[in-house]
């Protein structure tokens, strides 16, 4: 789990599930390696399914109990193969159910790239499960075939800007000048924005200023175990108590 940064709230609001592989022989094998292949031979529903458990479990045994500890959802990543199933919420809802699991408390992460495979079917998607109180998230927002009719296609309730566009938007002006804009956009549309890859305090400090609601990248924490997670989160409340009583 990865820790997202709520820069108005000075604490951890949310987490995105990030599966990880380790092979006995291979060792630890990067999600960039096997995600593109499971996507293409198919066994990327199934991976998809065990995360969400996974996810649904962590909720009811460390977050529903815990509600001091601020997580309001958890981020889940969805292929494209499995939003051309009709049935998708059918596959969804259920698991939420069994572990007793708000359905506010997931919120499923597409990219463009997802949503545009089909896209009436997509728009359908979202709309049932807005009625059922689950929103979908825009993932890696600018990158690859980025194009703002997304936004306006789809009615999705939070974009995450792509650590690419991130990392360009501290190297590159003409990159600073089109983030930016692309940034006021975002919250026009008044959706909450993510961004993605931010690793220095110096770039967190720069996009509180311009007013982003939250952040995901190392400097606010990599992407750890449950167990280390949750110790990370309760020292950084504990901290920011501590901060404040003095
Ligand atoms: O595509 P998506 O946004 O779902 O993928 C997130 C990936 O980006 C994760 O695998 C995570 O490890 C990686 N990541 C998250 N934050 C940072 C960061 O600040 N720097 C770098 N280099 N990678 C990051
Ligand atoms: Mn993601």
């Amino acid at each position: 789990y990865q820790p997202i940064y709520s820069l108005k709230e000075k604490c951890v609001v949310s987490l995105e599930a990030l599966v990880r592989l380790k092979d006995e022989k291979l060792g630890a094998i990067p999600p960039d390696e096997f995600i593109p292949l499971a996507e293409q031979n198919g066994t990327i529903t199934q991976i998809s399914e065990i995360v969400l458990e996974e996810c649904c479990r962590f909720l009811a045994k460390h977050v529903l109990s815990n509600p001091s500890l601020g997580i309001r959802t958890i981020h889940v990543n969805i292929a494209a193969a499995q939003c051309l199933n009709r049935n998708l919420k059918e596959s969804i809802l259920p698991v939420l159910e069994r572990y007793h699991v708000p359905t506010h408390m997931i919120t499923l992460e597409l990219t463009e790239r997802t949503a545009i495979e089909a896209p009436k079917l997509m728009l359908w998607h979202m709309q049932e499960f807005g009625k059922i109180g689950m929103g979908f998230a825009m993932d890696d927002y600018g990158n690859g075939n980025s194009n703002c009719s997304y936004l306006i296609r789809f009615p999705f309730r939070e974009i995450k800007i792509d650590k690419d566009m991130t990392w360009s938007y501290f190297e590159n002006p003409t990159a600073k000048i089109v983030i930016e804009n692309e940034i006021k956009t975002i919250q026009k549309l008044g959706l909450p924005l993510i961004m993605e890859g931010v690793e220095k305090k110096e770039q967190s400090d720069a996009l509180e200023a311009l007013g982003v609601d939250m952040i995901q990248g190392y400097y606010y924490g990599k992407p750890m175990p449950e167990t280390e997670c949750l110790r990370y989160i309760r020292r950084m409340h504990f901290a920011k108590e501590e901060y404040g009583k003095s």
